[in-house]
């Protein structure tokens, strides 16, 4: 049996998001800007997704949705955009983020530092999440840009939108916000939240990869990061990945209309697996679940290492993550887990299980047997992370 559970990694294509793109690989694969036949066939198609975009997130006339090859490339935009606008060109000289953001804001935010830039990384209480006395204490009339992620990537944790928005409103700064966890797990509605942009990657709502966006409100200014043939009304460069789109578009779409089944039957499933894991001797899940996406288990599985954990994992068929995938590769401790003050041999023992509306009950149940089984053995033979149990909650 093979199980996916590292959905917040990336997901299945849904069978019907493939079969709206397929005629745009070897039937209508003109080039949007061409004058032809080939080019215009593909119009009705982008302008749809388009609508699509937008109906989704509620985004309006005045607004702008301006496609992107991934999440990655939102993030850098619109920090290094808001730095050239505000900051280098303007009078501002200061950044606030979080310090669990995904590397594509971090990372940024590091390299304008080099510029000259000020950046606050504000702390997480013990569930991961900002709290709101901090970024007002933060904020200031130098403050060009807030980015604080909507959900997390590895903990599911939703961070109190609204409130950061009113508070950048109360003092006329941008509010960033990093979607990419949040769209197709909650209802994601731009003006409600009242963000100033808003970045998301298709292949997290079962979408195609390489594809992603950024909602610009009001169509605020932003310097562009790629020139080049005024494609995208000029902000944003580059042939259009057409099937890449009418792919997101009807991704989003479908996303919507499955958000009940996410929050009753994906979030069922989570609390299942997360119930029995938490049963479980010295096994903690971080934020309540109440307080997270309803598809995210960020577990702290003391004594076992999560690499190792994976590994054994995977023998059986079932993928899982110790955070997120582009830092997994370096074998370090989770920087969550850091951030939320977990002692160092915890931060090196976490294991993100994610799930999404093609998780079934027959592969919860086999992961539920199949993790028990990899603590009860890696426990026993583990030397770096010597375990001692310290609580007592079930037979393992
Ligand atoms: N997180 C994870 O395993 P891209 O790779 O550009 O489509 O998405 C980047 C990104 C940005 N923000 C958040 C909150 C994300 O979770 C991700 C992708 C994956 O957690 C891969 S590192």
């Amino acid at each position: 049996m093979r199980v996916y559970l590292d959905n917040n990694a990336t997901t299945i294509v849904d069978p019907s998001v493939k079969e709206l793109m397929d005629p745009f690989f070897c039937q209508m694969y003109g080039n949007p800007n061409s004058l032809h036949q080939f080019g215009s066939e593909t119009h009705p198609a982008l302008k749809m997704a388009m609508d699509q975009i937008y109906n989704s997130i509620n985004a309006n006339d005045k607004d702008d949705v301006v496609v992107t090859s991934c999440a990655t490339e939102s993030n850098n935009w619109v920090i290094k955009g808001v730095y050239f606008d505000k900051i280098k060109n303007g009078d501002k000289n200061h950044i606030i983020t979080s310090s669990v953001e995904h590397p594509s804001v971090i990372s940024a935010c590091k390299f304008l530092e080099t510029q000259g830039v000020k950046v606050t990384y504000l702390p997480v209480n013990d569930e991961g999440v900002i709290e709101i006395e901090d970024l007002k204490k933060a904020i200031n009339d130098k403050t060009a840009l807030v980015s604080i992620m909507w959900a997390n990537n590895e903990t599911g944790m939703l961070f109190p939108i609204k409130e950061i928005s009113e508070i950048c409103k109360e003092y006329g700064v941008l509010f960033h916000s990093d979607g990419v966890q949040a769209i197709g797990k909650v209802k994601v509605n731009v003006q409600d939240a009242g963000v100033d942009f808003l970045s998301f990657s298709a292949h997290k709502f079962h979408g195609p990869k390489g594809v992603g966006g950024l909602y610009i409100k009001n169509s605020e200014a932003l310097t562009p990061l790629l020139h080049g043939g005024e494609h995208m009304g000029g902000r944003r460069s580059g042939t259009l990945n057409v099937a890449g789109i009418v792919g997101m578009g009807k991704a989003i779409e479908m996303a919507d209309k499955y958000i009940d089944y996410e929050y009753k039957e994906v979030r069922r499933l989570r609390d299942k697996l997360e119930d029995a894991l938490v049963k479980i001797d010295d096994v903690f899940v971080v934020g309540k679940k109440e307080h997270r996406v309803p598809n995210t288990i960020l577990a702290s599985i003391k004594g076992v290492e999560g690499e190792g954990m994976l590994w054994d994992l995977n023998k059986y068929g079932i993928a899982a993550s110790t955070g997120s995938a582009c830092a997994s590769e370096a074998l370090e401790s989770n920087p969550v887990m850091e951030a939320i003050g977990a002692e160092a041999d915890l931060a090196h023992t976490a294991l993100r299980l994610s799930l999404s509306r093609f998780t079934t009950e027959k592969e919860i149940d086999y992961a539920i047997e199949h993790i028990k089984q990899a603590i009860k053995r890696l426990r026993a033979i583990s030397s770096t992370y010597a375990y001692a149990p310290t609580n007592h909650k079930s037979e393992l």
